[in-house]
């Protein structure tokens, strides 16, 4: 298994920092590479990923800010033109996703070729910490419409810290993907579904950011609503459409 990270970042100076130092603590004990994602950051957030000068951590340097769904598939784009990875691993820069569960994560890999992994938040043994009520609220509710809009039998849609094999990722027509906030996440989670990907969730703990500014925003949120209920109708009334679309 030879993983890849991607990490996209928006002014996540600090975050990144301790991010990084982080990983580099469990390289000493894994093989895996690093790309972060930035969208030119004002605060310069991709200098200072080059500045750790290590041969595994490259940075991926975008003109504008563009939204997360945007910049995980330039980041799938370009990964996806070597050879060398197996798996793509999918994170946040802000400390929400903890280092500390990524190797459970990577060594519950499904073994089938097309396989999802999914860190959930929302099943037993996960959590999070520093979440008002309404933002879990929130979050749950989002993963609850979805899951039952678009039939995904998955406990955490939202979630951002994944594991896909890049044969499923090779499978699905990425480039057909439109969502730019984190209804990505849900976006890829059906196409994953679709693609008959087997699934596992794995419990994690989800640590509010300490560091640096949110960029959740309302239409954010209201992008995931109408998305997925637009995605809900097209599955209800047209079932194979959406798979043509999405799986080659
Ligand atoms: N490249 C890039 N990264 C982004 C963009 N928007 C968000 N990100 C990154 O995506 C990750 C998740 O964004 P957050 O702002 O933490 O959003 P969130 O986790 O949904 O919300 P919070 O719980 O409030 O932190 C972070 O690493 C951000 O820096 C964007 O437009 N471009
Ligand atoms: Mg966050």
């Amino acid at each position: 298994m030879k993983p890849v990270i991607l990490i996209p970042t928006y002014n996540e100076s600090i975050a990144i920092v301790e991010l990084l130092n982080s990983l580099a603590t469990l390289h000493n004990q894994r093989d895996f590479d690093v790309l972060v994602i930035d969208d030119n950051s004002p605060d310069k957030t991709a200098d200072i990923v080059d500045n750790f000068e290590l041969p595994w951590i490259k940075v991926l340097r975008r003109p504008d800010k563009a939204g997360l769904g945007a910049a995980y598939r330039a980041g799938f784009a370009e990964v996806l033109k070597s050879d060398q990875y197996t798996h793509v691993v999918t994170m946040d820069a802000d400390g929400s996703h903890r280092v500390e569960d990524l190797p459970m994560m990577l060594d519950a890999v499904h073994a089938s070729d097309i396989s999802i992994t999914l860190g959930t938040r929302w099943i037993k043994g996960g959590s999070v910490v520093n979440w008002p009520i309404s933002r879990k609220l929130l979050s749950r509710a989002g993963t609850a419409y979805a899951r039952i809009a678009l039939r995904i039998p998955l406990h955490d849609l939202t979630g951002g810290f994944r594991v896909y094999s890049v044969t499923l990722l090779r499978r699905l027509n990425l480039s057909e993907m439109t969502a730019t906030g984190y209804c990505f996440q849900i976006e890829m989670a059906m196409a994953s579904n679709l693609a008959g990907a087997s699934a596992v969730e794995v419990p994690i703990t989800f640590v509010e950011r300490i560091n640096g500014v949110s960029k959740m925003s309302n239409s954010i949120v209201i992008e995931a609503i109408w998305q997925t209920t637009l995605w809900g109708l097209v599955r209800a009334l047209r079932p194979n459409a959406d798979k043509l679309h999405y799986v080659k």
